[in-house]
């Protein structure tokens, strides 16, 4: 016999934008880099296949949606023109969409997230929120898709000069809503809007953390919120206090399932990560523990699945 929770004790899972996988948790988006220089996993993808096939292990390893970008947003990194950025991710969508795989395009240009829509993607994530090209609102506007609004205070070559907050959650979260004002203005419905604090971009480690320790203050706004956590160096950072050789990107997996765990149950609908499997787990803990609702299979496909 296999315990399920009664659904009347728990909060429901919210909504989720139109066109998102509504699996009733935190979503876990897969981290797809088509680029030669990604902090993490530049250069693995940067064949079309290769790229596809890895998109294809994290959908299969339990990814809702594999997000696809063309150009590296670490600290310090040179842009990707639209050419090369369209050449990189439009057919790696193409054919992961063709499979069936929810896909998002990771881009700051308009022309490339109205290429990708066309191409399956059904939604379209900038880090720069809008701010990286004037063309973006407009062209999401029209795509309809649910957009992923990151905080951002300009672009990677100069961002760690402008790591300087007062308090940096308020901060945040204000410029936040400002960008929702313009880009609801342009015409953007407000209901296809996700909002990302930002992790990494012109933040230092503490800013970091104090985004994610005050995580509720970003869900204050009322509007969805996204977490890019995985591996980054605020990660690295929290390690290196308990350990005389800290992980490199590649070995921060658990802790970034940790920090994924921790941010559904503190109510964000999605996490961005590299490992899928481990985000997974941790996602479903933070559903199971009750900080973000809980859908149980049903028993029967419960005992399904403990009999695999
Ligand atoms: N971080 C990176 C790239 N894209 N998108 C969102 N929405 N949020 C993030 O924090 C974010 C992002 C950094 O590069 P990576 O692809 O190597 O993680």
């Amino acid at each position: 016999m296999i315990d399920t929770v009664s659904p009347a004790v728990v909060r429901p899972f919210p909504r989720l934008p139109d066109g998102l996988p509504q699996p009733g948790r935190c979503l876990v988006m897969g981290i797809l880099n088509v680029t030669p220089d990604s902090f993490s996993d530049g250069g693995l993808y940067s064949d079309p296949g290769d790229a596809v096939r890895h998109g294809l292990r994290m959908a299969a390893d339990g990814a809702d949606i594999v997000d696809v970008g063309g150009e590296s947003t670490r600290p310090g990194a040179e842009p990707v023109g639209v050419t090369q950025q369209l050449a990189r991710v439009v057919p790696v969508l193409r054919e992961l969409a063709g499979a069936g795989v929810p896909v998002s395009v990771d881009t700051m240009h308009a022309e490339v997230a109205h290429a990708a829509v066309e191409a399956g993607a059904c939604l379209a994530n900038d880090v720069s929120g809008g701010l990286a090209d004037s063309e973006m609102a407009a062209t999401v506007a029209a795509a309809g898709v649910p957009y992923v609004v990151t905080h951002w205070r300009a672009p990677s070559r100069g961002m760690e000069r402008h790591a300087i907050y007062g308090d940096v959650v308020g901060e945040v979260t204000a410029e936040l809503l400002d960008r929702v004002e313009v880009l609801t203005a342009a015409g953007i419905d407000s209901s296809r809007l996700l909002l990302d604090p930002g992790l990494g971009f012109a933040k230092h480690a503490h800013h970091d953390w104090q985004l994610l320790a005050r995580l509720p203050t970003v869900r204050s706004t009322g509007f969805p919120v996204l977490v890019g956590a995985s591996r980054k160096r605020f990660i690295g950072a929290a390690l290196s206090g308990w350990s005389d050789s800290p992980p490199a990107p590649g070995g921060r997996d658990a802790a970034t399932a940790a920090v994924s765990a921790l941010a559904a149950a503190a109510g964000a609908v999605c996490v961005r990560v590299h490992d899928v499997r481990s985000s997974l787990h941790a996602v479903c803990m933070a559903a199971a523990w009750g900080g973000a609702g809980l859908v149980l299979p049903s028993s029967a496909e419960a005992a399904d699945a403990l009999a695999r």
